[in-house]
């Protein structure tokens, strides 16, 4: 197989969840383009609908798969529909997620369980349920999608620092538990992506302070993560797990950058 054949999932089923919008669709068209047929799943009929609709449109292959990612009981359920509609899973896209911005003195246990349950317990039933026809078929992909704040932290966002740190906990130890059966599990670390989750952070200091932050000095469109994507979804891959791969204009990888950018490069 050609280097370029490598990265192409013909025949391959990808399941990516929270897949009606956002960074979730982005992967789901850039998987079906690559050749997969791409389970979406969506809490809302008509949003996911909406999607296999795009998806079709570019003459890709794309089904619904309505489901709330933290009905952890109907989680085996939908897996099974999912591969008995479908044949085979080759690879889980654990996307679904969502940001609840508060201060620890005004963010109570039902708002942190729930970033919890969505955002990092869902990311383990699913990689739990999907793990069983991958094992089955001698081969899988689990792709979690991490953050900055994976491995930083800011104010105000406490539940979801812990979410996505214990998502690369789970994408470190589901790796090793799963290399032996040929799954390798990978989690991509985004960084500020314009999508509704932070949309309105747009006008507000923050938004430039995002791009002080960030090497290349502006946000990013949810199309930049596809590339990593589907190269992790890939057998370009193969030999890639337990790894996160950030994709965050270098935010993550300097430091002091706000405070030295007007020094030079000699200070
Ligand atoms: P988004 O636009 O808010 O999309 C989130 C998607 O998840 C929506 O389609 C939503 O469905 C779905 N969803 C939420 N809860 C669900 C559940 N219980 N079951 C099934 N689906 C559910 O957010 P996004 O920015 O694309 O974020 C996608 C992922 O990327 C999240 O894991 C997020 O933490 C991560 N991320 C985002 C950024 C960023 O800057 N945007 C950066 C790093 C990481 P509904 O439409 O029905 O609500
Ligand atoms: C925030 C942002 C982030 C991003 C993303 C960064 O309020 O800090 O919304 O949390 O959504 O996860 O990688």
């Amino acid at each position: 197989m050609g280097i370029l054949d490598s990265f192409r999932l013909d025949g391959q089923v990808a399941l990516v969840t929270g897949a009606g919008r956002g960074i979730g669709l982005s992967f789901a068209r850039a998987l079906a383009e690559a050749g997969a047929h791409v389970v979406v799943n969506d809490l809302r009929p008509d949003v996911a609908e909406a999607a296999c609709h795009t998806i079709l449109a570019a003459g890709g292959k794309a089904s619904p798969a309505v489901f709330d990612v933290t009905d952890f009981a109907a989680l085996d359920s939908h897996v099974d529909a999912i591969v008995a509609a479908q044949g085979r899973l080759d690879i889980l896209m654990n996307n679904a997620g969502i940001l609840i911005r508060a201060p620890v003195e005004d963010h109570a246990m039902p708002a942190f369980a729930r970033v919890i349950d969505i955002n990092l317990n869902a990311v383990y039933a699913m990689s739990r349920a999907c793990c069983r026809p991958m094992r089955a078929q001698g081969r899988g992909r689990i792709i979690n999608t991490g953050s900055v704040m994976s491995i930083s932290s800011r104010p105000g966002v406490i539940s979801y620092v812990a979410a996505k740190h214990g998502v690369l906990g789970l994408t470190r130890g589901l790796a090793a538990e799963l290399g032996p059966h040929n799954i390798t599990v990978n989690a991509i670390g985004p960084g500020y992506i314009l999508t509704e989750m932070n949309r309105h952070v747009l006008g507000t200091p923050f938004e430039q302070v995002v791009v002080d932050r960030t090497p290349m000095a502006r946000w990013a469109a949810p199309e930049e993560l596809t590339g990593t994507a589907v190269f992790l979804a890939s057998d370009a891959a193969s030999f890639v797990t337990g790894q996160l791969v950030m994709v965050d204009g270098g935010m993550t990888s300097n430091s002091l950058l706000v405070e030295s950018q007007n020094l030079g490069a000699s200070s």
